[in-house]
């Protein structure tokens, strides 16, 4: 049985910032998702609070939530068959030093924190992620 699945893509300010959605949405269509829903808007820093309240003790909680809302991203509803596991395989690793050829973070990643991408990590978070940004 197949699994088509949806999740949450998040391209970040740092790549919005030098122009690289359609090759990042290009590289989403070339490995067969189907992007369902699409803008672009900019947060406040208590809604990327909200977003990433899962990291809040986490040291790096604050510059965070500040990079999150410095700029405009595009969030993104991505479909495909067991899409969550594929978008985290095609994003490639958190670190993008440490991603592997072929990824989006390997391609365009800056760093640790200017990575480019977010994508949800399980299909329970994909569900919370996309009723926050595309909840009306
Ligand atoms: P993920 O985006 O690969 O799922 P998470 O561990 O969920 O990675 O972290 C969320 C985001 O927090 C990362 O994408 C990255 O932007 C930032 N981040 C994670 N670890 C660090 C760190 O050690 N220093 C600075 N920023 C970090
Ligand atoms: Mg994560």
């Amino acid at each position: 049985m197949s699994n088509v699945e949806k999740t949450l893509s998040i391209i970040k300010p740092d790549a919005v910032e030098r122009n690289l959605d359609d090759q990042i949405k290009e590289m989403y269509i070339n490995n067969g998702f189907k992007i369902v829903q699409e803008k672009k808007i900019q947060i406040e820093k208590l809604e990327a609070e909200k977003f990433y309240k899962v990291h809040e003790t986490k040291p790096f909680y604050n510059e965070l939530c500040n990079y999150l809302s410095s700029g405009p991203i595009i969030v993104m509803i991505l479909e495909k068959v067991n899409a969550v596991l594929a978008n985290r395989e095609l994003m490639g690793s958190t670190n993008p030093k440490e991603a592997r050829e072929g990824t989006i973070r390997k391609k365009f990643g800056i760093s640790i924190d200017k990575n480019s991408v977010h994508g949800s990590d399980s299909p329970e978070n994909a569900k919370i992620e996309i009723d926050f940004f595309f909840n009306d």
